[in-house]
This record gives structure tokens, C-alpha cells and sequence, in this order.
């Protein structure tokens, strides 16, 4: 029985950050985890590049596009949407969701969602810094693992 596992080493890993601006100064929290986790285990400042985006609906687009790049292993997706009064929260965080799966099953490029979905900013803070840890730092770390396990996997038989 083979069982396979990613891990976090970064080394020579190629990474790409779409960020989400609307609620910026908390995806800026967000931004900051992710470039922290990479750089702890060990990917480079100069293998990592960071894109805003008006907000969380056009990070596929954007996403998509670095995924078929060929310049990135991975693409850390980060964006705070907070539920208002209106259907827009729904409309906007599902379209984040389903587009960034569709982006990495299609390209076959991990994309990592880490796009905060919550009631209100006070839940939005506590997740990107606050008591409940970073989301960014998370999605950095689960890019790493998947760029991992994709590629041991060519390997097994
Ligand atoms: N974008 C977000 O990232 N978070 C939100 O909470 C949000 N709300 O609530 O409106 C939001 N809207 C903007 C949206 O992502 C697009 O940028 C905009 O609709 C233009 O396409």
C-alpha cells in the first residue's frame, strides 16, 4: 500500500498571489501571512509574485492566467468577502469558489482558495492575524503540499 503525502518544502517552488483588494487592509494581512509561510519554508522572495485585483470576483481571471503561464507551481488565491445586506456577498464569494476550482482543475496548476467568506469584518480580522490565525499563511502552506503530492504522483505505479 502506497500512501502519499505532500510536504511544505519550498525550495526552488515558484509561487503566485492573487489578492483581492475590496477589504484591502485585511487582505493585506492576508498577503503578508502567505509571503511569510513561503518564506519560512524556504521559497525565495524572487520566486514569488503578488497581483491585486479589484476584488474577489476577478480573481480567477487573473489566476488562470499565471496558472498558464508556466512560470508558477502554485497560485495562493486571497481575497475578504463580507456578508452585507444584499445577494451580492453570496454572488461574489460563489463565483471566487467555483472559479478558482475551475482554474486549477482545468489547468492542472494548484490553486489555493483562501478567500475569507464571513458575517462581519471583526471574523474577517480574526482570521488574517487575529485570534484564529492567518488564512493566509494556510493557503501558502497547502500550495506548497499540493505542489508536492502533484508531482510525486507522476511517480507512482
Ligand atoms: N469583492 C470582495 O472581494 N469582497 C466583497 O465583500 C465584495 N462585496 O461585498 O461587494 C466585493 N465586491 C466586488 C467584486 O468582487 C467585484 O470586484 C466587482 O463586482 C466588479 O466586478
Amino acid at each position: 500500500m502506497k500512501e502519499l503525502r505532500g510536504n511544505k518544502r519550498g525550495e526552488g517552488r515558484r509561487i503566485a498571489i492573487v489578492a483581492g483588494r475590496y477589504h484591502g487592509d485585511v487582505t493585506q494581512k492576508l498577503v503578508e501571512g502567505a509571503l511569510a509561510g513561503l518564506n519560512e519554508h524556504g521559497v525565495s522572495p524572487d520566486d514569488t509574485a503578488v497581483a491585486w485585483v479589484p476584488g474577489a470576483f476577478e480573481i480567477p481571471l487573473v489566476a488562470r492566467r499565471l496558472a498558464t503561464s508556466s512560470r508558477f507551481d502554485a497560485i495562493v488565491c486571497l481575497g475578504v468577502v463580507i456578508r452585507g445586506e444584499t445577494a451580492h456577498f453570496e454572488l461574489v464569494a460563489n463565483e471566487a469558489a467555483r472559479g478558482i476550482a475551475d482554474v486549477a482543475r482545468e489547468t492542472g496548476v494548484p490553486c489555493i482558495f483562501g478567500v475569507l467568506a464571513t458575517q462581519d469584518l471583526a471574523q474577517a480580522e480574526a482570521r488574517a492575524g487575529g485570534m484564529h490565525g492567518n488564512k493566509g499563511w494556510e493557503a501558502a502552506e497547502a500550495a506548497l503540499e499540493m505542489v508536492f503530492l502533484c508531482s510525486s504522483l507522476a511517480d507512482v505505479r
